[in-house]
């Protein structure tokens, strides 16, 4: 079994300084109002709860991210021209930088989502980095994340983290509201065309926006850094197009808790750690570190 699931990075005392200083709880906790929005809805906004000083340090790692590569523009995968704005997604970016580690296992986040999952334990399943360029005319299909996810188990869920206010127009995500709560496996998509990923398994995402009875459930939000919306990973969602003229970048960073089990997936990406388990395994160390509580 390899023994370091975690990339190597270099060390750096004056990075690892800094990040022991940033604070790992939340500006307030989640109200009473907020959890049961999340159970019934599959979707909640906490406004305002994460500290300033992670929306100052996560700018620079999602640059590094985006500008390198390690996330990668989506449009070509469906014919779009090379000068076209860039959707550039990509996960596990945590395994490679410091600031995305500390994020994905130090930060407000997983206490959070602790108290919406009503789970003594939280585990990391994996972060991700989104950016929509300005002009970016690639919708986010719609999908449910669970159908990603070499799991099964109700206590999974999705933080999704502004660094740049977010609005309809600039690209800001849509969730079908109780769409969490349907007994429907969905499978998933490559974000920009609605095309299932050949080889899963479950019902095609139906055309959410074209099917009334799903449209008219929708509810998205403005969100501004600070704020954090967390979705059920049943809940479908989507996103248009960031028709403005301003970037729309997030981190998105998707965590398991008790009731959480590995199954293995016919279709899907392997990841670090999956030929080492059996389905029914409960997820956790090494290949998923322990988010919340911590020691
Ligand atoms: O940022 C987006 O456009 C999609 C986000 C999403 O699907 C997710 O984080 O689960």
């Amino acid at each position: 079994m390899d023994p370091a699931p975690r990339s190597v990075r270099t060390a750096d005392a004056e990075l690892d300084a800094l990040i022991a200083d940033l604070p790992g709880l939340p500006n307030r906790p989640a109200t009473d109002d907020e959890i049961a929005t999340f159970r019934s809805d599959g979707v909640v906004l906490l406004r305002g709860v994460l500290p300033e000083e992670w929306i100052e340090v996560l700018s620079g790692p999602v640059d590094r991210v985006v500008g390198s590569g390690e996330a990668v523009d989506l449009g070509p995968m469906v014919g779009a021209a090379p000068d076209t704005p860039a959707f550039a997604g990509g996960v596990d970016h945590w395994r490679s930088d410091a600031v995305l580690e500390a994020f994905s296992l130090r930060s407000p986040l997983a206490p959070l989502v602790a108290a919406l999952l009503g789970s003594e334990r939280v585990h990391l399943w994996e972060d991700s980095v989104l950016v929509k360029e300005p002009g970016s005319p690639f919708p986010t299909y719609f999908h449910s994340d669970d159908g990603y996810f070499h799991l099964s188990g109700q206590q999974v869920c999705t933080t999704w983290v502004p660094l740049d206010p977010a609005t309809a127009e600039s690209g800001m995500v849509q969730w079908v509201r109780g769409s969490h709560l349907g007994d429907v496996e969905y499978r998933p998509n490559l974000f920009v065309t609605p095309e299932p990923i050949p080889g899963t398994l479950g019902e095609v995402v139906p055309d959410v926006l074209g099917t009334p009875a799903l449209a008219e459930r929708l509810v998205t939000f403005d969100v501004e850094p600070g704020d954090v919306t967390v979705h059920h990973a049943r809940t479908l969602h989507g996103a248009p197009p960031n028709r403005s003229d301003r970037r729309r970048r997030a981190v998105s960073v998707r965590y398991t808790g008790d009731d959480v089990r590995y199954l293995h997936k016919p279709g899907l990406p392997g990841r670090p750690g999956l030929d080492e388990v059996a389905d029914g395994d409960p997820v956790g160390e090494p290949w998923c570190p322990l988010a919340w509580p911590r020691s």
